[in-house]
């Protein structure tokens, strides 16, 4: 069973969900007991076959964040030069590229999903171009299939920053298995967390073998160095959790599910603002409660609703503003981004991600639904 948290009077977008604190903590003795912490131990052992087998894939690398796990992933891809992403992500995925020296060039989005628009990134590549890193906004899958055959006409590397993404599906198939690789976050404000974590996971065995050797500094073995590696080992008390939270994942994918559903019903005929849907044929998280304002029709501004939920203790977020190529340094470096990047403005513009999870209950969410509804009511532009 999740566990419920009391309703602590504030209301946040990214409120952990907290697994069974006996199984937890019966998972903790039996690390004290085996004297191992970390380099992975039996819990991150198990933890990465039970992955693997949960998600359908060959490999699981479990990792210490998923920051790390991308920049991982992209070296050992061997990555270089200029990458095609969307500017419309959590800074990490451009920061990952961009720390090891790669350009990201920022394109736009699809405004229907939110996701990375295949036609715009033929558009981008040039004889720099080595990969396209696509990102599953929001845990709904970009359009894998088109970015495939792209990557594939050009010989390109796809990959995908599948943070948001764990549980969900696409034809049918686990997320996990696309591109070449795909990157999980295990961060404490995700659907499914490890306290801090990440994982790689791919059906390419060779791929796999140095992700995992560049994890660990680059040793095979006691003393044979063959890589330039880090550190992006996952500790065995992450792994401890992991294990715990699998054990009631489905149950906070219900209730989120829950959630999802009531906003659907309590949020209805709002003017100008619209929910976003996840697909009924596909599994989905429903990890975000994603709305969009469109500030004509609400005769309210994003900006001023968000400020108001603020004052009503609701911290409701404007996830991914400003969008990263108008965060630093990408908007010094690249000042040209902007000019192509209309569709994803426009979306930073308009989004409020609401809270949800099982730190949030039914009766608040009807009364979130409520106060934004008068905030909407009474307007902000004269
Ligand atoms: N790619 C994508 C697409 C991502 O979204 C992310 C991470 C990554 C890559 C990188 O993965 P990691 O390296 O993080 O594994 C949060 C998370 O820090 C970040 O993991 C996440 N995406 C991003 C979307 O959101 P913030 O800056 O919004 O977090 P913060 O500290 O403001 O927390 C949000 C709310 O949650 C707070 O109001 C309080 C609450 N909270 C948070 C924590 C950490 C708690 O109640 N307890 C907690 O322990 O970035």
């Amino acid at each position: 069973m999740p566990k419920k948290m009391p309703d602590a009077g504030v209301l946040h977008v990214g409120a952990p969900n907290l697994y069974d604190e006996d199984a937890f903590i019966e998972r903790v003795r039996k690390i004290f007991k085996s004297g191992r912490l970390t380099n992975r131990g039996p819990m991150v052992r198990e933890f990465e076959q039970v992955l693997t087998d949960y998600l359908g894939v060959k490999h699981c690398i479990c990792m210490c964040n998923g920051t790390i796990a991308l920049e991982i992933a992209i070296r050992a891809l061997g990555l270089t030069g200029e990458v095609i992403i969307p500017s419309f992500t959590f800074v990490a995925t451009a920061h990952a590229l961009q720390w090891q020296g790669i350009k990201p060039v920022f394109c736009d989005i699809d405004p229907e999903t939110h996701n990375i628009d295949p036609i715009e990134v033929e558009n981008h590549i040039t004889d720099k171009t080595t990969g396209i890193l696509g990102v599953h906004i929001w845990g709904r899958p970009c359009n894998i299939n088109a970015l495939k055959t792209i990557a594939d006409e050009h010989g390109l590397t796809l990959m995908f920053d599948a943070a948001h993404a764990f549980g969900c599906s696409h034809d049918g198939r686990r997320i996990g298995g696309f591109g070449a690789c795909e990157v999980f976050s295990f961060h404490a404000t995700k659907v499914f967390n490890t306290f801090e974590g990440g994982a790689v996971t791919t059906n390419d065995d060779n791929l796999a073998n140095k992700i995992r050797l560049m994890q660990n500094f680059g040793f095979q073995g006691m003393d044979n160095v063959v890589y330039i590696g880090t550190n992006g080992k996952m500790t065995e008390i992450c792994a401890a959790m992991g294990l715990t939270g699998l054990e009631c994942l489905a149950e906070i994918i219900s209730v989120n599910k829950d959630a999802y559903e009531l906003y659907v019903s309590d949020l209805q005929g709002i003017p100008g603002l619209s929910l976003m849907k996840y697909s009924t044929s596909e599994h989905s998280n429903y990890q975000y409660i994603v709305v969009e304002i469109d500030e004509n029709i609400a005769g309210a501004t994003r900006d001023h609703v968000i400020d108001r939920l603020h004052a009503n203790n609701i911290l409701a977020r404007r996830y991914f503003y400003p969008g990263c190529h108008r965060a630093e340094p990408y908007r010094t470096l690249y000042p040209d981004s902007r000019k192509r990047l209309a569709k994803t403005e426009m979306i930073c513009d308009r989004i409020i991600c609401l809270p949800t999870g099982t730190a949030v209950r039914n009766d608040a969410i009807a009364a979130l639904s409520d106060t934004l509804r008068a905030i909407v009511a009474q307007g902000s532009i004269v």
